[in-house]
């Protein structure tokens, strides 16, 4: 088979059906007459039973919905390509991973974790990042966050997570939304919550785009090469185009504007040949060195900070191609963590063991049955041969005369590396001496629940703790028990006795004792300053009027294209504007669903109030905007605060390069907006 990356793209040929130039059957093949009306007694009389069109077409309708992923039911998927760089066959015996000459094809899925399967995308949230690689020794899959950390240590917590963030029981209010008091009681009596939970108050939990997000394995796995030696391993994934964030008041807008905000970006980037990208990178650490930390490794609320051990740049991982079926493809693909390859194995982390339990157990009730992997998206491109048969909606027709191992009648096939001497490519499982005593109770290791919730805060950058206390002010403002948001800040009180008097200053309540917890380290890398940006992709609003000076325009659009930015032309109405092409007209465009604003349109610009307000919600949301000679009424009507990032091109003759890099800062965090209404 070719080792170009379409091997799974020619699998799923066979599947796809294409309904052009065709005629309308029924499931059986039966040409059909007449799909509008039903079988009836006369023109008005009782539609009859032996419609069975009729009741094929409302029986298919009534069928249609499959159980939503109990978490991580909202979610957007695409093909694509991942390649090595270089051999890692020191570290692992997995092939896709030793073989730089090799691309493997891969189907990944972006997720909330919260919400229900029609919920808005851009919700405060942790989101997934699962890989199935279908590689030449079968399928691995990497099914991670945008996190590093995880709420809970042990997975036996985890319906009781997941049962306090969803909406409450008795009116299943809030959706998507982890402002209300079940998850705050969860946090104040489950302080192990406390790092993920800074993560989640951060600007993380808001990314601008799937493709602006790192992705994590969280738990440290082993990676095994050829003479059996393991190595620990944590997986990140890092996006080319950096890792950039929303900001909260622009999150709650864009749900009003375009629930499918991340969604589309993902969909659109990939028709317009805007090609995703990550890099995988590796920490690894000799299994020698498992105890040298200040942490359990196997504890997955804990990272193992990038200055410690660095990342290791391994390979990309490039999404070229949209789904054509949702529910065929996005909807029906199963990950489990328990996919694994040789060269790939598990920890004893307590979460990761209960998650090789739960993928497979979840995947039975959602795809109804045991067969679930013959599923076309699902299905490996390596040959499957086993003695597993039948269950629900088996597809193949297995014409061995026996099912079981050992066999004489079949030869002996299909033969398992040990009884056909050939171990080629086979999984053994790392061999790990274990003993103990039957117990159930937390490693002390694990008991550290703050030190890394301090770290995370003391790597921000000013603005960044600024965002982390207003995500605690409105989160904490929704929880109706006193009692609770005072034991929330006790507990922030172990983080830093400054983030804890901030947040109890905004809730009113009294300042909390300082407990000099504070161990003054940091990492960097946790920080989204100072992060990877361009142009390309970013989406530029271009307010017109139909006096706009085209000729001055022109060739600012033609260079912010050239750089691969997004255009559109926005304008009271649409059609043409002048000689302008409209893209959207202002009142059902927003701002919050661009990068960055372009004013023009003459003086008469300054009396239209949609225009003026994108403007100012633009400002307020620290957004670059750029002001031709045309655009300085409108600018003038915004009365902006402030020039940081506004670009003005009556004051140097290098104004695209100038709003280019303004731009390109993602958004003007060092703007003072608090008091300024958008
Ligand atoms: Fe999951 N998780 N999870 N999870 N998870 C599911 O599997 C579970 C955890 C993650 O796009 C479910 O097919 C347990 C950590 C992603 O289809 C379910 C525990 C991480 C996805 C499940 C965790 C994840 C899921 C629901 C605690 C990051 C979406 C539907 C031990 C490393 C995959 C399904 C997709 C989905 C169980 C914790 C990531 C119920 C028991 C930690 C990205 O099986």
């Amino acid at each position: 088979m070719a080792d170009d990356g379409n091997r799974k793209q020619q699998q799923l040929d066979q599947y796809r059906v294409d309904s052009a130039d065709t005629r309308y059957t029924t499931d059986q093949g039966v040409r059909v007459d007449d799909t509008d009306n039903s079988l009836s007694i006369g023109e008005r009389g009782p539609t009859i039973l032996e419609d069975f069109h009729f009741r094929e077409k409302v029986m298919r309708f009534d069928h249609e919905r499959i159980p939503e992923r109990v978490v991580h039911a909202r979610g957007s998927g695409a093909h694509g390509v991942f390649q090595v760089y270089e051999s890692l066959a020191e570290y692992t015996c997995a092939d896709f991973l030793c073989d730089p000459s090799l691309v493997t094809p891969v189907f990944v899925r972006f997720s909330t974790v919260a919400g229900s399967r029609g919920s808005a995308d851009t919700v405060r949230d942790v989101r997934g990042f699962a890989t199935k690689f279908f590689t030449r020794q079968g399928n691995y899959d990497l099914v991670g966050n945008n996190f590093p950390v995880f709420f809970v240590q042990d997975a036996i917590k985890f319906s009781d997570f997941v049962h306090s963030v969803k909406p409450e029981p008795h009116n299943e209010i809030p959706q998507a939304q982890s402002a209300h008091d079940t998850l705050w009681d969860f946090v104040q009596l489950q302080p192990e919550t406390m790092h993920t939970i800074m993560w989640l108050m951060s600007d993380r939990a808001i990314p601008r785009s799937y493709r602006m997000m790192q992705g994590f394995g969280v738990h440290t796995f082993r990676l095994v090469n050829a003479e059996g030696r393991g190595t620990f391993c944590k997986f990140h994934w890092r996006p080319k185009l950096g890792t950039h964030s929303l900001v909260w008041d622009e999150v709650l807008r864009i749900q009003g504007n375009d629930p499918d905000f991340n969604r589309r970006d993902l969909w659109d980037a990939i028709e317009n040949g805007d090609y995703p990208e990550w890099e995988l990178g590796l920490q690894l650490v000799p299994e020698e060195d498992e105890h040298k930390f200040d942490f359990d490794l196997l504890d997955a609320t804990k990272i193992i900070p990038e200055e410690e051990v660095p990342l290791r740049t391994v390979g990309k991982l490039t999404l070229n191609r949209n789904p054509e079926n949702f529910f065929a493809e996005t909807e029906q693909v199963a990950f489990c963590t328990a996919n694994v390859v040789p060269g790939i194995d598990f920890t004893n982390d307590p979460l990761l063991q209960g998650r090789n339990f739960s993928y497979l157990d979840t995947q039975l009730l959602r795809l109804g049955g045991p067969n679930f992997q013959q599923i076309p998206i699902n299905r490996a491109v390596a040959p499957v041969h086993n003695d597993n048969r039948d269950g629900f909606h088996q597809h193949m027709i297995h014409t061995s005369r026996t099912s079981y191992s050992k066999n004489s009648i079949s030869g002996g096939c299909p033969a398992t590396g040990v009884l056909s001497g050939d171990m080629t490519g086979v999984f053994r499982h790392y061999t790990e001496r274990v003993e103990g005593e039957k117990i159930r109770k937390r490693s002390p290791s694990f008991g550290d629940h703050y030190s890394q919730a301090t770290l995370f805060w003391n790597s921000m950058a000013p603005w960044e703790k600024d965002h982390i206390v207003k995500a605690f002010l409105f989160e904490l403002g929704h929880v109706e028990r006193r009692y609770i948001k005072e034991q929330v800040v006790d507990r922030l009180t172990n983080v830093d006795t400054g983030l804890a008097a901030h947040v109890a200053a905004g809730l009113g309540l009294p300042a909390p004792t300082a407990k000099g917890v504070n161990h003054g380290r940091s990492s960097p890398a946790l920080s989204q300053a100072d992060q990877p940006s361009s142009l390309a992709t970013r989406k530029i609003a271009v307010l017109v009027s139909d006096h706009t000076d085209a000729e001055a325009l022109y060739p600012v659009i033609q260079e912010l294209e050239n750089g691969k930015a997004i255009c559109d032309v926005v304008a009271p109405h649409e059609g043409m504007a002048g000689p302008l092409s409209v893209d959207k007209q202002v009142s059902a465009a927003s701002s919050v669903l661009y990068d960055a604003v372009l004013c023009t349109g003459g003086e008469g610009q300054a009396d239209d109030g949609y225009a003026v307000q994108f403007v100012r919600e633009a400002f307020k949301h620290g957004k670059a905007i750029g002001v031709l000679p045309d655009g300085e009424a409108l600018l003038r009507a915004a009365a902006l605060p402030g020039r940081q990032g506004v670009v003005e091109a009556s004051t140097g003759d290098d104004f695209v390069q100038r709003f280019v890099d303004a731009v390109v800062r993602h958004r003007h965090y060092d703007r003072d907006v608090a008091s300024f209404p958008a």
